[in-house]
């Protein structure tokens, strides 16, 4: 500094975006008909839960009208709808799973 002034010392860290691919909730509905059994087999067989973890969640569903189920990348959470949806035609539940941008 030529005029002996004192600088004001300011250090600015420069912190780059680091890219992070979006996250999707993936959430299950509740209706009056499919059987709760129904409900907590999906998501032990899909959804990776221990029984009293999915038992927890579908009646968390059940009393609540949602719950999320799980986060994933784009195509897993598709997927995972895809699985869910499937198997709910396949028995003729009118079960609903969707998905959402977190
Ligand atoms: N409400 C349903 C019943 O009483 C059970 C149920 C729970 C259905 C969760 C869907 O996502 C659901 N049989």
């Amino acid at each position: 500094d030529p005029d002996g002034g004192s600088d004001a010392s300011v250090v600015t860290k420069t912190r780059p975006k680091t890219q992070r691919p979006p996250m999707y909730k993936v959430m299950l509905l509740n209706d009056d008909y499919t059987p709760m059994e129904f409900v907590v087999h999906v998501l032990e067989r899909y959804f990776g839960m221990n029984h009293a973890q999915a038992f927890e969640i579908m009646l968390t569903v059940h009393k609540k009208g949602l719950a999320v189920v799980g986060v994933y990348s784009f195509e897993v959470a598709e997927t995972k709808v895809a699985q869910v949806m499937e198997a709910a035609r396949r028995h003729q539940h009118p079960l609903q799973c969707t998905m959402e941008k977190e």
